[in-house]
């Protein structure tokens, strides 16, 4: 009998045998042959051929899971943004040169069937990105995972922008076929919703609840093929879809009601139609708890299942290690009680010894308004067993509260798991730390912050439980695949290790001062810049001159991430050189790209001002050889990976204390760009890898931002000292950016000059001095090069290997398993 995992079946990689499949997929899976091949054939016949050879890993990473018996990771995110899956897993499968031998045997372009590909949209930004960085790096570091989470049959919108707007497109990213994913059509899972409890007595006379749920949608798995690098370790990924329980509906059908089945159908399989667009500000809609809790419930089932058919349920935690990406999964806490307690019997105290010792919590935010709470009666209503037993893990956590501190009433308040300032809500990040063996910021600065403000509380109780894992990337998508030039460049000097060992970059040290290896690292970095350029033009008809330098801010649109800082920049240098002060050698690009919550009314007018500022530069005669300002449009992953290869200054400008991390800060310094900072999330950490003289750092510290709020800051006041910002705010309130309507900003200058709640204004004059001092960087072209080089080979520390390896080891307490 022919062993699938086994050798004699594994599909041969080389080019002519490539070849043939890509041209047998075409026949037997999309009945097409060549001549009448769409490019969308072509893709998804390269496309099955290349999950064949995942498929092939994956049966004997499976095998060696069930065999050995390791702890395996249970990642837990709502959100994945895994990027575009085909040049990714042929990098990954060492595909890449045969892929293109025969690709190009029958007359077609492998990069144009790379970027044929629409990728799964299904996260907002940094948080959805760090998932799938993560999940790339527990297979290449051979840790048996899964990551359970939602498939959107519509991802984060496409931004389209008209007449200097954003505009929401649905991403309708499934209509040409996901050749990525495997239905699992044997697994199907009920998940309820609403409906009441009883208590009951069983036959041994056991109190037991059951929940009789007013509606049941069905769970159905779709799996996601991850491969590791340099390993054959394949994991997936396993995302939920939502179906109607045909079960259920046959009632309605019998007593002819068949408007009312079809009905609940509808609403079943909406649940997961969509993913909400929202940064920062989590969306208090029923159908978002809805989602929240139809992945977890199907998750945590799906784990009980697979160990219940081998072991016992008293092996839970000892066989899965669950991590709850932010609190979006936080209902795990409360479902896994459930399964325990009311359906495989177990008393409360074993229950939640089983919980606490295999959950572990993410905190991706201090952002007060991003902490997710939820209306106490919604939840109720919607699970009202959960709220039960959310009521009983928060009498029993008080009672040890009020042992630890007793008389101490505030306390309580502020630690209950239900807040009761007006109307009363769950807070998710109380449940998800009360539940968890550890919990853990994203940068040291975030992590301390965490434990000195929003966490003080429950950091002083359990001091042992909080930590830091500082986030990291890929460098298999965001250097390997993104940047080739520069990956030959480095392989070339210090050998391929570096893919898999990032701190091996180090080595790039020694090339540093070398004036022929930084000639080449430049001509990398201009033809990198001439092939966006390119591309910008012929897609968006953008002009862009790969001579200037290239300054970069591609993030999601936020206030707190200040790209009205940069534009009140952007605008004192043109008000510069209209006045002649502005010398015009280090002519400028300031590149933005990032999406706005579509109800986030400040961010749309932010985008709107960056086109206001780039059309004014672009009609100037006099500036725009010196300047230029470029909104490059729906920043997703495919985009990202054009901007890093290209970028020499990379904008990492939040108001200090408010961004958890970042990721994107990282991708830039590996790619060689320089930082202008502030000392906040990751930032700090960049610029003691990389040497505080490669680092343009300015701006308050958070200890100065909170301080500055303390004593009573007053905006208007920092407009009198400073006239060039005065200016700048001047102009946008003239209609200089708005012609025919000076009015359109009035919002967001009035917000500026009362509030400026990110202290946009009291940072301007350091930011801008700090620019002055790029510029003078920039002159030297020999001195900039060498910071650049030393950004690369001292960012080994911001792999996701080294965030996965920390995870595993403090965290997790998971060891490799390699399939045999
Ligand atoms: C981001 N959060 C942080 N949230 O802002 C960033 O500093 C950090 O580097 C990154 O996480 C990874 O740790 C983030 O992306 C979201 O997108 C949520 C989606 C759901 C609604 C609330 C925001």
């Amino acid at each position: 009998m022919i062993d699938p995992g086994g050798e004699e079946s594994r599909p041969r990689d080389d080019a002519a045998t490539l070849r043939h499949d890509l041209v047998n997929k075409l026949y037997f899976v999309l009945a097409k042959f060549p001549g009448v091949a769409t490019k969308n054939d072509h893709y998804l016949a390269l496309s099955y051929a290349v999950r064949d050879r995942l498929l092939h890993r994956w049966v004997a990473s499976a095998r060696a899971i069930l065999e050995e018996k390791r702890r395996t990771v249970i990642y837990l995110s709502a959100e994945y943004l895994i990027g575009p899956q085909l040049g990714a897993n042929l990098l990954t499968l060492g595909l890449y040169k045969a892929a293109r031998t025969a690709v190009d045997a029958v007359g077609l372009s492998l990069d144009e069937l790379i970027e044929h590909e629409e990728e799964p949209g299904l996260g907002n930004g940094g948080l959805g990105r760090l998932a799938a960085c993560y999940m790339d790096s527990l297979a290449t570091l051979d840790l048996p995972a899964v990551g359970h989470g939602l498939r959107y049959e519509f991802g984060i919108f496409d931004q389209d922008i008209r007449d200097g707007w954003q505009v929401e497109r649905t991403d309708r990213w499934l209509r040409k076929g996901n050749p990525w994913e495997v239905r699992r059509y044997e697994i199907e899972l009920p998940v309820g919703f609403g409906g009441h409890i009883e208590h009951i007595k069983d036959e041994h006379g056991q109190l037991r609840v059951r929940w009789t749920p007013e509606r049941i949608v069905k769970g159905v798995p779709y799996d996601v093929p991850v491969a590791g690098y340099g390993t054959d370790t394949t994991n997936f990924l396993r995302l939920w879809s939502a179906v109607a329980d045909e079960e259920f509906n046959l009632d309605a059908f019998q007593v002819g009601e068949y408007w009312r089945a079809v009905d609940a159908k509808i609403r079943s399989e909406n649940l997961t139609k969509v993913l909400y667009p929202n940064d920062s500000s989590p969306a208090g809609k029923q159908l978002r708890l809805e989602q929240q809790y139809f992945f977890v419930s199907c998750a945590l089932q799906d784990c009980i299942r697979l160990l219940t058919s081998r072991a016992a349920i008293r092996e839970f935690a000892d066989t899965f290690a669950i991590q709850l990406n932010d609190t979006h999964p936080a209902l795990a806490v409360a479902e896994l009680m459930r399964l325990f307690v009311d359906v495989h019997g177990l008393g409360w105290d074993e229950a939640w010894d089983q919980v606490r010792r295999s959950m572990a919590y993410t905190n991706h935010t201090l952002l007060p308004e991003a902490l997710e709470t939820w209306p106490l009666p919604l939840m109720a209503r919607l699970l009202p067993r959960h709220v039960e037993i959310i009521y009983e893990i928060n009498r029993r956590f008080l009672d040890e509260v009020r042992t630890r501190f007793p008389d101490d009433e505030a306390r309580l308040r502020r630690m209950s798991l239900i807040g009761e300032d007006g109307d009363k809500t769950v807070r998710m990040a109380h449940l998800a730390t009360v539940a968890s063996h550890h919990i853990n910021g994203v940068a040291a600065l975030h992590s301390r912050l965490l434990r000195e403000t929003v966490m003080r509380d429950f950091a002083e109780l359990w001091p042992e439980r909080f930590m830091n894992v500082t986030n990291g990337v890929t460098p298999r998508r965001f250097v390997a695949l993104a940047n080739p030039r520069l990956s030959e460049l480095i392989t070339e000097a210090i050998g391929e290790g570096w893919i898999r060992e990032l701190d091996r970059l180090r080595e790039l040290e020694k090339f540093a001062g070398d004036v022929a290896f930084q000639e080449k690292w430049r001509a990398v970095k201009r033809a990198n810049k001439a092939e966006l350029a390119t591309w910008l033009r012929q897609q968006h008809g953008l002009v862009f001159d790969p001579n200037a330098l290239f300054d970069a801010q591609c993030k999601r649109i936020h206030e707190y991430k200040r790209q009205h800082l940069n534009l009140l920049h952007a605008i004192a240098l043109w008000d510069r050189i209209r006045r002649g002060e502005q010398t015009a050698d280090v002519p400028r690009t300031i590149v933005f790209s990032g999406k706005a919550a579509p109800a986030y009314r400040t961010a749309k007018l932010i985008i709107r001002l960056a086109h206001g500022v780039a059309e004014a530069i672009a009609e100037d005669v006099r500036a725009r050889d010196q300047l230029r300002v470029v909104f490059i449009p729906d920043f997703n992953v495919k985009t990202a990976q054009r901007i890093y290869p290209a970028a020499d200054l990379s904008e990492q400008i939040s108001t200090a204390g408010m961004e958890a991390s970042g990721t994107g800060n990282m991708k830039f310094t590996l790619n060689g760009a320089l930082t202008i900072g502030t000392l906040d999330g990751a930032n700090v950490e960049i610029r003691e890898a990389v040497g505080a003289e490669h680092f343009f750092l300015f701006g308050m510290t958070a200890e100065e931002v909170t301080e500055r709020k303390r004593a009573g800051y007053r905006p208007y006041t920092v407009l009198d000292q400073d006239p060039e910002l005065k200016r700048a705010i001047d102009l946008i309130s003239s209609g200089a950016f708005s012609p025919g309507d000076r009015g359109l900003f009035a919002p967001l200058v009035d917000n500026l000059v009362h509030h400026d709640p990110f202290l946009v204004l009291a940072d301007f004059r350091a930011y801008a001095d700090c620019q002055r001092q790029v510029d003078t960087a920039w002159r030297s072209q020999a001195a900039w090069t060498r910071s650049s080089i030393l950004n690369t080979a001292r960012a080994g520390k911001f792999s996701s290997d080294r965030s996965i390896a920390e995870y595993a080891k403090t965290i997790w307490r998971v060891t490799p398993t390699k399939p045999r």
